[in-house]
């Protein structure tokens, strides 16, 4: 081995990247080196360097890998049978009387110890990484008391320990009023500003705070008072804005520093502008859009004009989005708001990765961590085309390769 050779652990070769450092940042016949976990060499494979172990990428694609920025995907049950009886005629009054909806995920979440609810959670996660997922953000908010809320982060803590993936958790305490609390929402904040969030930030489970305001959720003014204790805790916040209504969270989220607004169908240009001057992410949830039927689209093109950064993700949820494909995300994006792939794939790497706070994440480029996805394709823009495909090849976390369904059979 020459000297130079010891430079970099792995060479990846004969690749076409999409580095996504600008627009797709193609390198056609290009090659990633890596040491220690990072890229440290990014170009032409006429120029590539000689590395210790070579991977012949058969001249596939490569992209950073995917990031989900915005998942509930930790939980017990699921509620195809309220889905079933609602299509079959019950209404949601008949489902919410027999104690269905949000709080028949509560009390699932709340029966099971944590080694069910990593059991019942890795199928959907494992679905996630077989398309390239290598970095996951998972919410608490099934829990909502403080006990099950540590719960629910202390699985989504060890997800990050058992699967390779780098997983953001998101205490989202102010997700629904527990019945404990009927009719007393304002004591519910209080118990989550004074004695829940710092308990569980004090544990180091906290990584982000987020809430759910709407009408069916918090007020603004409570939001407010659980991001006046995020400050405190100095703690990043983010929020469910603007889904079923104008609440004016997304301005709310951005006087905070927000790293992203959620949902924002009916975000106003007040809004976009908002989260333009405090560079707050866009985090577009097409599969809950779908779920429920929506019909008014997210405003794209006040987006855009704002200049909002754009992010994409599944919102996977037993509720609103049972969807555990980022790759159908990025195609219902393009097909039913008309992002453009380029958009899409943007949205879930280097601005998922922004919307995270992660910026050593979501692009091909030198320094960053070596998180990679390896796709059968003809171009980027086939990640979103196609429907129900999973032309994944290889993942690489940090360096370590990986076959996408984790070497399981079937
Ligand atoms: N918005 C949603 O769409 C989900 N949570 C939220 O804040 C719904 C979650 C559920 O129904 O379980
Ligand atoms: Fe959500």
């Amino acid at each position: 081995m020459s000297e130079r050779a010891a430079q970099f652990d792995l060479l990846f070769a004969n690749a076409r990247l999409a580095t996504m450092a600008d627009g797709y940042g193609i390198v056609e016949d290009g090659a990633v080196a890596v040491r220690d976990g990072r890229i440290a060499w990014v170009g032409s494979r006429k120029e590539a360097p000689a590395a210790a172990r070579e991977h012949d990428c058969g001249g596939l694609w490569l992209t950073p890998g995917l990031i989900d920025c915005h998942t509930h995907i930790v939980h017990a049950g699921n509620r195809s049978d309220e889905w079933e009886a609602r299509l079959n005629g019950a209404s949601y009054e008949d489902i919410a009387r027999q104690g269905g909806g949000i709080m028949s995920t509560v009390r699932a979440t709340r029966a099971a110890s944590e080694d069910e609810l990593l059991r019942q959670s890795r199928p959907r996660i494992q679905a996630l990484l077989a398309e390239g997922v290598t970095t996951l953000e998972i919410k608490s908010g099934y829990g909502l008391d403080l006990e099950s809320e540590a719960k629910m982060l202390r699985v989504a803590r060890r997800v990050g320990e058992v699967l390779p993936v780098n997983v953001a958790t998101t205490f989202l305490g102010a997700h629904a009023l527990p019945p404990e609390f009927a009719g007393r929402p304002d004591d519910y904040i209080g118990a989550i500003c004074e004695r829940m969030l710092p308990a569980l930030a004090q544990e180091g489970l906290v990584d982000a705070v987020d809430a759910f305001c709407e009408r069916i959720g918090f007020s603004h003014a409570q939001t407010a008072r659980v991001f006046e204790t995020a400050r405190r805790l100095q703690l990043p916040v983010k929020l469910h804005a603007e889904q079923l209504s104008d609440q004016g969270g997304a301005a709310l989220v951005a006087e905070y520093g927000g790293l992203s607004a959620d949902h924002l169908e009916h975000l106003s240009p007040q809004g976009a502008a908002a989260m333009a001057r405090a560079g707050t992410v866009a985090v577009l949830l097409p599969g809950a859009y779908y779920f429920l039927r929506e019909t008014v689209m997210p405003p794209l093109p006040l987006l855009r004009e704002a200049g909002v950064p754009l992010a994409l993700a599944t919102d996977c949820n037993p509720g609103t989005s049972p969807m555990t494909s980022l790759l159908l995300a990025m195609n219902m994006a393009c097909t039913l708001w008309r992002m453009t792939p380029l958009e899409a794939l943007r949205g879930c790497t280097v601005n998922a990765a922004r919307a995270l706070g992660r910026s050593k994440l979501g692009t091909l480029q030198v320094g960053k961590r070596a998180d990679l996805a390896l796709w059968d394709i003809a171009r980027p823009a086939d990640l979103a085309y196609a429907i129900g495909a999973n032309p994944c090849r290889l993942v690489v976390n940090a360096g370590v390769p990986r076959a996408p369904n984790l070497g399981l059979p079937g």
